[in-house]
Formats: structure tokens, C-alpha cells, sequence
């Protein structure tokens, strides 16, 4: 969705706004992630966070409510100097409809990625942007590889995304039951993550342990929809998924359960 996120047509399709005294500039690096392309932006009157953005061209063509990820790669000449990112939404009127932010990253002096996931919560907007925001500290911050995402059906249902992003673990102990959920890494069934939940003590009651992901996406009564995963678990585990829908008002309408054997693999 993003004009020029990876640099290599320079800085078009970018602007650096400094506001209130602040002062930085943006020019075209060669210290690319990918490709041989990124931004570099050097602050050279900071102290205040929100006040230096690199903002790109607006996106157009945006009708719905959605979730939406955000990613890019960056660092800074100094370990522990912050950047975040922050998406603006408009009114047709050209009014800013929404401004939402994540939280600080401090950043470290190697490249990293960073990832947020943007709700849209608000009503359909027609046009957004996307700022990173840069200028607590002086110095020289690096960007490469800036995205921006609708993300469709279950988000993260591939546990890619470091960090367990939309996954939830509830445990209701009334009756004893306990367990954990991590990130495992060492044998998923495609890519690099996937999600483990370790339960350590169960009672009789399957619901006390759940799994969730927190997804919304709007779903039409009638139509038929296609829920899969991949599980193990030690001989004789079951599991039991759930599809929940709700209302326009998040009350909850039905479910529709399944009940599996696991195995080994
Ligand atoms: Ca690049
Ligand atoms: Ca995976």
C-alpha cells in the first residue's frame, strides 16, 4: 500500500514535517536493509518525540474498518534513542479523523524490525498515512523496509509475527486447572513460529483453557467460511476450536465448536 517503503527510488514519495523549532533532515542512504536504498533522518534540534515525522504519501482508497500491520526496519546511532510509528486518518473534508500511535521502540545501533498493528476502529476513512516518529535525542536514525498491511481472515494465524501478536491465553483456575502459553520456534509446521500452550493442571471442564485470537473481520449470515490449523499434542490431548460471531454492538451471537484427536505430529 505504500509508495517507496524500501528506499530505492531515494526519498520520494516522503516528506520530514518538523514542528515547533524542531529541525532534522531527510536524505538517501546506501545503508539499506534490503536493496541498497533507506531514509536517514538527523535530528538536529530535538526534545520532544512527537514533533519530527517522517510522513508518507498518503494512501488512497481506504473504505473500511480494519486491522492493518505496520512494519519497518530501523536504528540509530546511539543505542536507546526511541521511534515509534503513528498512522493519521481523514475526513473527506481533509480533517484529521484519527491519530493513533504505538508504543516507544528504543532502538539499538543494528538494524531490527519493529511491528504494530493498527486498528481502524473508527468509521470507513478514504485516505492515511504513515509517520515514524523520531526526535527525542539528536542524532542520525535509519529507516528501510516501511510497510503497512490490511491484514485479512486471522491475523498472525501463522505465528510469524514475533511476539505472539493477536494470541491470548485465558485460564480460569476456579476448579485448578493451569496452564502457559509460549512462542516455539523449534519445529512449526510452516515457517519459523508457532504457539504453545502448556497445560500443567486440568479439570473436567475443556473451557478453562483457552487459546484465543483476537481477530475481528466482519463475516455475512448465509455464506460459509473455512476455519483451519495444524495442532499436536501428547497422546490421547483433545482440543475443541471455536469460530465466535457477534453483533455490530461485540454481543455475543453463537459459536460453532469441533473436537479433535491430536497425535504426536
Ligand atoms: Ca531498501
Ligand atoms: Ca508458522
Amino acid at each position: 500500500m505504500l509508495v517507496n517503503g524500501g528506499f530505492e527510488d531515494g526519498i520520494q514519495n516522503w516528506t520530514i514535517i518538523n514542528q515547533s523549532g524542531l529541525a532534522s533532515t531527510l536524505t538517501a542512504s546506501t545503508d539499506a536493509h534490503t536493496g541498497s536504498g533507506a531514509a536517514q533522518v538527523e535530528v538536529t534540534v530535538g526534545g520532544n518525540l512527537v514533533k519530527i515525522n517522517l510522513t508518507s504519501d498518503p494512501i488512497m482508497g481506504v473504505s473500511d474498518t480494519n486491522q492493518y500491520l505496520v512494519r519497518a526496519w530501523m536504528k540509530a546511532d546511539g543505542a536507546g534513542k526511541l521511534a515509534r510509528f503513528k498512522v493519521l486518518a481523514y475526513n473527506d473534508d481533509e480533517s484529521v479523523k484519527k491519530s493513533r500511535s504505538s508504543d516507544d521502540f528504543p532502538l539499538t545501533t543494528d538494524y531490527k524490525e519493529y511491528i504494530w498493528i493498527y486498528n481502524s476502529t473508527s468509521e470507513a476513512t478514504k485516505k492515511m498515512e504513515v509517520i515514524i516518529q523520531c526526535e527525542q535525542d539528536l542524532g542520525v536514525y535509519t529507516f528501510d523496509d516501511v510497510s503497512i498491511q490490511k491484514i485479512t481472515g486471522i491475523a498472525n494465524g501463522d505465528v510469524e509475527i514475533p511476539g505472539l501478536f493477536n494470541w491470548f491465553l485465558t485460564v480460569d483456575n476456579t476448579n485448578g486447572a493451569a496452564a502457559t502459553m509460549e512462542e516455539e520456534t523449534s519445529s512449526p509446521y510452516e515457517g519459523n513460529g508457532s504457539v504453545k500452550v502448556d497445560v500443567t493442571a486440568v479439570d473436567e471442564n475443556p473451557a478453562s483453557v483457552d487459546l484465543l485470537n483476537d481477530t475481528k473481520f466482519f463475516v455475512t449470515a448465509g455464506k460459509s467460511y473455512l476455519f483451519t490449523f495444524y495442532a499436536k499434542g501428547a497422546a490421547e490431548d483433545s482440543i475443541i476450536s471455536r469460530f465466535s460471531t457477534f453483533d455490530a454492538t461485540s454481543t455475543y451471537i453463537t459459536a460453532v465448536d469441533d473436537s479433535f484427536e491430536l497425535n504426536a505430529d
